[in-house]
């Protein structure tokens, strides 16, 4: 499963980090640059995969158990793989994804307290191999998040947990970045967005040019 022609590209962060607002810059980057990209999210990305992130973010299953919200989020990354990501990948189209499994460890192994070894199990399990090309993480105090995505709709299942979860969170998605640092970018997602997008341009332009021209 881990040879593919085309490159994987996620973005991740905490709540209110601006990942909806600077996914169609991403796209945008790479779409000048000439490449054919498929543009998908996890929880989703597919019909079947969609259905099981409404029973995920939405509030009829409030008091899931841990585990079943794990195991669903890789049920529906196993659709989404066999559906979108790999016949993509592997038609040498590059695909910009909202969230994937650094988010599995953040949420559930931070967050909710999940052995992180079973969440290595079940990645293994479910993508045999197959990784993020380049992780764009976007980074920012939980309050200044918090704050910003208050002022949307309402909350869904993950946000209305507490601030201590949220740090969690935090601060597993920043291990991974240290601990796979030649993968996972940090991205101070604090300032203001212009100066948000000048630093994602510049890690995007550096990996695709070396991705295009050596
Ligand atoms: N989840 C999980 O637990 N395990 C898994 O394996 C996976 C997912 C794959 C999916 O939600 C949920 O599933 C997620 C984790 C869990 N938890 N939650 N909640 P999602 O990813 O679809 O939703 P989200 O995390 O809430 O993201 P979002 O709705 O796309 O929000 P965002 O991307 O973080 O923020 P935004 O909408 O772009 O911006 C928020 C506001 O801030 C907005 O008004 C912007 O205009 C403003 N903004 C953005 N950037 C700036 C800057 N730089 N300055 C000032 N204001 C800004």
């Amino acid at each position: 499963m881990a040879v593919t022609k085309g490159k994987f590209v996620t973005v991740e962060g905490g709540e209110g980090a601006g990942k909806s607002s600077n996914l169609a810059f991403i796209r945008d980057l790479l779409e000048q640059s000439g490449l054919e990209v498929v543009f998908t999210r996890e929880p989703g990305g597919t019909a079947l995969g969609e259905d099981i992130r409404d029973l995920l973010l939405g509030h009829k299953h409030t008091g899931m158990a841990r585990d079943t919200e794990l195991m669903l989020m890789f049920a529906a990354r196993a659709e989404h793989l066999a559906r979108i990501i790999l016949p993509a990948l592997n038609a040498g189209k590059w695909v910009l994804c909202d969230r994937f499994t650094d988010a599995s460890y953040a949420y559930q192994g931070g967050g909710r307290g999940i052995d992180m070894s079973r969440i290595q199990a079940l990645e293994e399990w479910v993508q045999q191999g197959l990784k993020p090309d380049l992780t764009l993480l976007l980074d920012l105090p939980i309050e200044t998040g918090l704050d910003r995505a208050g002022q949307r709709s309402e909350p869904d299942r993950f946000e209305v947990e507490q601030h201590a979860f949220f740090e969690r969170v935090r601060s597993t998605y920043l291990e991974i970045a240290n601990r796979d640092n030649q993968r996972v970018h940090i991205i101070d997602a604090a300032v203001p967005l212009v100066q948000v997008q000048e630093q994602i341009r510049a890690i995007m332009n550096q990996f695709i040019q070396a991705e295009l021209h050596g």
